[in-house]
């Protein structure tokens, strides 16, 4: 345990938001035959829309109500000290206006051309006192190059390149990888040596980054910290890092229909539970299309962080 992972150990408690091209579509996608199906984040895949579907759909998007300041005020209430957002999911949708390619909230929406959300949120945490992370998914449904061992080699420099923009024009204090267990391609899937090469790179960049273990093989040597998702693991594993990252009701993107809201005393109860067995907790929200965090989960985290202030934990 390094001064490098101090802050985050500390921490004890982040903020977890699910926003892109998918929060769009509000978790509901009817079919041409008038039939609805239902899914978040992966709604792509699950539902099968097709390609160009999707990028029309993505076109539309405006997130015009996301109000850094005011999810940075809606984590520091709830006494979280770390925000980690989607900069990229498996959808491949980029946050930023990414140079790699044209697939993102700057080229590919119908939002404000001068807005950046990633800028917004780094200086809304920056004057708050608060780190601010990002997720970045490996698997990529959209990019041509990834899916073909052949050309792979191209989207690896792709990603490479997003994730050094990522570095240089943000300056993160934590990346959060997904996807290294990609199906697509079992022939190319991601190996413990790409994670390896991957997180010796990204120090090159950063010395200071904290990394999670799922830029290799989930094992805690291939980064600093465990990830266990929805579970509180029973034990604590000796001289390991872990986060439990969980949702506040059943999805992490914003899905309309799902209102299996968690209680406050549940997320307290979990808080305490990680806490008390070492680890840190991330809790999500995903915002809906405008970019609005859902009140449930605007009302859950103000009441999770009175419960925390009244008990002098704030
Ligand atoms: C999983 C992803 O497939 C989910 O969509 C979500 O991002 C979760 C935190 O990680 O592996």
């Amino acid at each position: 345990t390094s001064a490098r992972t101090s802050w985050w150990r500390q921490s004890r408690f982040g903020m977890f938001i699910h926003f892109g091209a998918y929060s769009n579509l509000e978790g509901e996608y009817t079919r041409p035959d008038g039939t609805v199906c239902r899914n978040a984040e992966w709604i792509k895949r699950e539902c099968r829309i097709p390609d160009e579907e999707y990028e029309r759909q993505a076109a539309t998007f405006n997130p015009s109500a996301f109000d850094a300041r005011a999810i940075v005020r809606a984590a520091k209430d709830a006494g979280q000290r770390y925000i980690v957002i989607t900069s990229k999911h498996h959808d491949g949708y980029a946050m930023w206006p990414t140079r790699q390619n044209t697939w993102n909230l700057r080229d590919h929406s119908s939002f404000d051309p001068h807005r950046d959300i990633l800028a917004e949120l780094k200086k809304a945490a920056d004057a708050a006192g608060i780190k601010l992370g990002f997720y970045y998914s490996i698997w990529d449904w959209h990019d041509p190059d990834f899916a073909d061992p052949a050309t792979f080699p191209r989207y690896k420099k792709r990603m490479y390149g997003q994730l050094k923009e990522l570095i240089d024009s943000y300056d993160p204090a934590l990346l959060w990888f997904d996807g290294e267990w990609d199906t697509d391609n079992p022939t190319n899937r991601w190996s413990r040596r790409d994670g390896a090469d991957l997180q010796a790179y990204l120090h090159t960049l950063n010395p200071r980054l904290i990394v999670n273990n799922r830029v290799g093989k989930r094992e805690v040597v291939d980064g600093d910290f465990g990830t266990p998702e929805q579970e509180i693991p029973a034990e604590p594993v000796d001289g390991q890092l872990w986060e439990s990252c969980m949702t506040l009701n059943d999805h992490w993107g914003f899905a309309k229909y799902d209102t299996h809201w968690k209680s406050s005393a549940t997320v307290v109860r979990n808080l305490l539970d990680v806490a008390s067995r070492g680890g840190n907790y991330l809790l999500n929200v995903g915002p809906d299309r405008l970019g609005r965090i859902p009140q449930p989960s605007v009302d859950r985290l103000r009441e999770t962080g009175r419960w925390l202030a009244a008990h002098g934990q704030g």
